[in-house]
């Protein structure tokens, strides 16, 4: 089914019983369950619910692996949701039609990156490790990750430069450096996995999603005044903290797609 022939089974943004309320759901623990597939169970009860309100997700990883978790090779994932935000929203769809996108090399530019790689590189040159491999910085679309092992360490080598970093503290040794460096640019440093830290524009977490919300008032008229948060990360230092916590939200706390969908069924008595 095409995104037009989907987006044309719900009734209009502005014809939805409850127009000025939107849901918003994290994707990994909240729809699916970690790195999985969602079930029919949970497609049936956002469908019910996109007849009462506006619905979107907000994932961090990009579109490919959405539509890999919550669409199927005949269903596109962007004629299941009213709103579609990946990378936290740097790629965005409304209704099955794109919305402005952005990057990281946008936003920080070509000059003030190579003055940050150039100095993580030589950062990298002087450290002493167990082990060095390759690819110790990846460039991706909303961020940079930088590795001190390199992202191409295999599992045993990714396990040593753990063991090391905890004992030596070499990533946070790192973003000292790396903050005291560009104390003024802007950016946020986090040390989420196990051999990197990632590097994006301060704001740039699901958080980000919400001005292509606010700026439905300005395409449709539809001004969201109740904007409900789903996720299961909602904790502080979780990805879903920021948006879950933010004023112009009310969080949800999850744990997992089951509670979600408990929590819908008696939040809008499906
Ligand atoms: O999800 C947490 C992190 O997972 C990976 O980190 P690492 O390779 O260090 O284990 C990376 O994808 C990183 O970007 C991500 O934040």
């Amino acid at each position: 089914m095409s995104t037009t022939e989907a987006a044309s089974l719900y009734p209009a943004l502005q014809d939805r019983s409850i127009k000025d309320t939107i849901c918003l759901f994290d994707v990994d623990g909240t729809l699916t369950p970690a790195r999985r597939t969602v079930s029919p169970e949970m497609l049936q009860i956002l469908a019910q619910l996109r007849h009462k309100c506006a619905i979107g997700f907000v994932g961090g990883s990009d579109l490919a692996k959405q539509q890999e978790q919550l669409g199927t090779s005949s269903i596109k994932v962007t004629s299941l949701f009213d709103f579609c935000f990946a990378e936290n929203g740097l790629t965005a769809i409304r209704l099955g039609k794109n919305l402005a996108s952005n990057s990281f090399i946008q936003w920080i530019g070509e000059e003030k990156y190579q003055q940050l790689a150039n100095f993580c590189l030589r950062y990298m040159a002087d450290i002493k490790l167990p082990k060095k491999r390759g690819t110790f910085i990846e460039f991706r679309n909303g961020m940079i990750n930088i590795s001190p092992v390199g992202r191409n360490a295999s599992v045993d080598e990714r396990n040593e430069f753990e063991a090391y970093d905890k004992q030596h503290g070499i990533r946070s040794a790192f973003v000292d450096a790396l903050k005291k460096e560009f104390p003024q640019i802007g950016l946020t440093y986090s040390i989420g996995g196990q051999i990197s830290f990632d590097v994006f524009p301060t704001g740039w977490d699901k958080t980000y999603c919400l001005q292509h919300v606010e700026a439905e008032k300005e395409i449709s008229g539809i001004v969201y005044k109740t904007i409900h948060f789903f996720g299961d990360k909602a904790f502080p230092g979780g990805n879903d903290y920021e948006i879950y916590s933010d004023p112009r939200t009310i969080g949800h706390a999850v744990n997992g797609p089951e509670d979600t969908m408990k929590q819908l069924k008696e939040l809008f008595d499906l």
